[in-house]
């Protein structure tokens, strides 16, 4: 299955930002199209985004990746085999030759990366998710109130997500999350008015509030009032870098600057009063330590997620697993820019006993490549926003008819 044609274009992603869109034929007849979201809590070390500056969307044009593509990686890899994916990552990783992939651009690479594993899947006629032999389907955390960098209120948590946990399958988990998720609607306009159904970046509400406590209640009363109090819990992404000040290293929290320590208690006190399944990014990127201390003191509770602490990155995961940093892995292919790097990263986690939860950016595009991509793993969750926004829903609609095909094998977690 030899690659005849690699072509990339710029596309607009949720946020009316430019990216990179590429399509990729195989001799067999295969095609695989894929393009790169993009985020805005992005972690320090994540791969490099080549924007081309200047007039042209306010500097956000992504041209130069394009040219990337079309004249530098598309040649390069002509008439290789698509599959095994390891060398087309490994090419394309040569040719750039950075450490963070700045020459080339993570969001061009990682564009090619995932078209060729679609290209590759298609050229023997099969699904994406079969290809890479998935069987269960994940648990999705859908996030329903959005607050940091993703809003315009005053939540320093970026994101509440409810967690269907024990639901019976994933097409009823995804009912449950859509129960509560309009429960919850009118819960806040009846509180807060109108303007609180207003959406965020990912389809949570972004209601005007600014105490974790308040999203907190809104959700539990929501989980509870649909009757989903035993299978529904609640899962947080601080992404804390977005409040952490670094001049003296607090968080601005709630109204008020806390100490590192000050934040940990608080945090103990919400895992006490909240059915909290999961918390991603509690403490500043670059605290490993702090995230040791955390996991040590609520990990057996809590499922402990790492987001930009190891952005993907395998070198930076297996950091992790040594200091005992965290419990569970996010994974976002375009943090390292490649699905070689980005299986790695799963695996590593996966073989220490951490939990994997597939993500999305919160800009997005309608691919549903992450979809497959958490079944063909083995993933045991998935997030991707709210059951809100199309860029949001398809993912969640592509795995309904993954379960099709699948049956109704729904991973277990808690
Ligand atoms: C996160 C993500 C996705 P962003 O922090 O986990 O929800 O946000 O894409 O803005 O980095
Ligand atoms: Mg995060």
């Amino acid at each position: 299955m030899k690659i005849k044609s690699v072509f990339a274009r710029e596309i607009i992603d949720s946020r009316g930002n430019p990216t990179i869109e590429v399509d990729i034929k195989t001799e067999g007849g295969g095609f695989g199209r894929a393009s790169s979201p993009s985020g805005a809590s992005r972690g320090l070390h994540e791969a490099t985004e080549l924007r081309d500056g200047g007039p042209r969307f306010s500097g956000k044009g992504v041209l130069r990746a394009v040219d990337n593509v079309n004249k530098a990686i598309g040649p390069a890899i002509y008439e290789m085999e698509a599959s095994p994916q390891e060398d087309i990552d490994q090419k394309m990783i040569e040719l750039d030759g950075t450490k963070n992939k700045e020459k080339l651009g993570g969001n061009a690479i990682v564009a090619v990366s995932m078209a060729n594993l679609k290209a590759a899947a298609s050229t023997k006629k099969m699904a994406l998710y079969d290809f890479l032999g998935g069987e269960k389907l994940p648990i999705p955390l859908l996030n329903i109130i959005n607050g940091g960098k993703h809003a315009g209120n005053g939540l320093s948590i970026q994101e509440f997500m409810v967690i269907p946990a024990k639901s019976p399958s994933f097409s009823e988990g995804l009912r449950a999350a859509c129960e509560i998720y309009r429960t919850l609607n009118d819960k806040l306009v009846k509180k807060y008015g109108r303007t609180s159904r207003n959406v965020g970046d990912e389809g949570g509400f972004a209601p005007p509030m600014s105490r974790t406590t308040e999203a907190l209640d809104a959700i539990s009363e929501s989980i509870e009032e649909c009757g989903y109090a035993a299978n529904a819990g609640i899962g947080l992404d601080a992404a804390a870098s977005s409040f952490y000040r670094e001049s003296d290293g607090k968080y601005f929290m709630d109204g008020k600057y806390m100490e590192k320590g000050e934040l940990i208690d608080y945090y103990g006190e919400l895992l006490r009063a909240y059915k909290i399944l999961s918390i991603e990014d509690p403490l500043f990127e670059e605290d490993f330590e702090g995230f040791a201390e955390f996991t040590r003191r609520y990990g057996e509770k809590v499922q402990v997620v790492g987001d930009d602490l190891v952005v993907t990155n395998p070198e930076r995961v297996k950091k992790a697993i040594e200091m005992n940093a965290m419990n569970a892995l996010l994974l976002k292919v375009n943090q390292i820019g490649t699905v070689t790097e980005a299986r790695k990263a799963a695996e590593l986690a996966m073989e220490a006993g951490m939990e994997v939860v597939v993500s999305h950016r919160s800009g997005e595009t309608d691919d549903t490549f992450i979809a497959d991509f958490s079944v063909g793993i083995g993933a045991t969750q998935i997030k991707s926003g709210a059951p809100a926004r199309g860029e949001r829903t398809c993912k969640y609609n592509r795995l309904l008819r993954i379960e099709e095909k699948l049956g109704k094998h729904y991973s277990q977690v808690w």
